[in-house]
């Protein structure tokens, strides 16, 4: 990519978005930088990828703790979509460390399978501190996919800290991957997962305890763990996630996810759910972006010579931590 011509920094982002559509690869990943770089030229990108909501056709989230074999099924799934001959475009996404740490190397490696197939696109992202961290860079990365003509996106999270499930919770469908050695369905539910699934994996069957672990999970969804079920908008039954059992490795039970993650897609449509979901996400993403600019301003408030005499005068005694709070909060918007 280093070097492409047109691709550069001071590349135009229409001519990028154009040449993206037209498939050229290295393009997407330069506008992909752009946006989650965060400022001036990743408004820009966003101005030119904000079209209109259809253009992003399906958002699938996996998460859940490491190594029950995300990565594995995400491959499965991409052969999966292929079969249907769908593109389908993989954002790999991890929140703890600065640089792709070894899980998302790993994660390259077994991608490696789909490498040469011009209908899959990898890309792996990782913190480098832009405004709003990862849960705002990735819905925009997906509005430059869904642009660059690539409308179905996986999003893998490598863990389960609060971070990744916010990642997760940019996504329209979440599955949650789990498998017989990770706690039990109170670990499960109470690390939050419930909550945020919409399918439930219980992968590596091929291992002893799958079969209780999913009975497991079906008893705590029966006692109303999984309640967060958004109430459909029309009417209409609500949403249980499913519990399938799979071996990612095996290539047993991918068919079984993929279907249900399309009953969820035909769900989140049929009910009306779908334009209510978006808008909260749309809103999230508003009000993570707002605090994100709100914390920046105050960190400037502080670096201020005005800030210094308040400052001295809080550590003297002459101002309350109340009226110094006071004074950075009506410092902020003023520029
Ligand atoms: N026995 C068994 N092992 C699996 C299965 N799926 C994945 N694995 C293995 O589990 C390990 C972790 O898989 P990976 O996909 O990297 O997990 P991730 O951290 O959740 O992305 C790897 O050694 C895989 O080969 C499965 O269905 N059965
Ligand atoms: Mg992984």
């Amino acid at each position: 990519v280093a070097g492409a011509p047109g691709v550069g920094p001071g590349a135009e982002v229409g001519q990028l978005l154009a040449r993206a559509q037209a498939g050229d690869v290295a393009a997407l990943a330069r506008l992909l930088t752009l946006a989650e770089r965060g400022g001036a030229r990743a408004r820009e990108v966003s101005e030119h990828c904000f079209g209109p909501a259809a253009a992003v056709e399906q958002v699938v989230g996996l998460t859940g703790p490491p190594g029950t074999g995300k990565s594995t099924l995400v491959s499965m799934l991409i052969a999966a979509a292929r079969r249907a001959g769908r593109k389908v475009a993989v954002l790999a996404v991890d929140p703890s460390s600065p640089r792709s740490g070894g899980a998302l190397l790993g994660d390259r490696v077994r991608m490696q399978a789909h490498a040469g197939d011009s209908g899959v696109f990898v890309r792996s992202m990782a913190t480098r501190g832009a405004l709003g961290g990862l849960a705002v860079a990735v819905p925009a990365a997906v509005r430059v996919l869904a642009a660059a003509g690539w409308p179905v996106v996986l999003l893998e999270t490598v863990g389960v800290g609060q971070s990744e499930l916010d990642v997760a919770a940019t996504a329209d469908t979440t599955v949650v991957v789990l498998h017989p050695g990770w706690g039990d369905a109170v670990q499960v539910a109470k690390a939050g997962l419930l909550e945020v699934a919409d399918v439930l994996v219980v992968n590596k069957a091929d291992r002893p305890g799958a079969s209780e672990a999913a009975r497991e999970l079906e008893a705590m969804l029966d006692l109303g763990w999984g309640a967060e079920v958004v109430a459909p908008a029309a009417a209409g039954p609500a949403w249980r996630p499913p519990v399938v059992l799979a071996s990612a490795s095996r290539g047993e039970g991918v068919d079984e996810v993929w279907a249900a993650v399309a009953a969820h897609r035909h769900w989140l449509r049929a009910s009306g759910s779908l334009p209510g979901h978006r808008a909260a996400q749309a809103q999230a993403e508003a009000l993570r972006r707002a605090q994100a600019l709100v914390s920046s301003a105050l960190v400037e408030a502080m670096a201020s010579a005005s800030w210094l005499a308040v400052a001295q005068g809080l550590s003297q005694g002459k101002i309350t931590p109340e009226e110094a709070g006071e004074w950075l909060a009506a410092r902020v918007g003023r520029g």
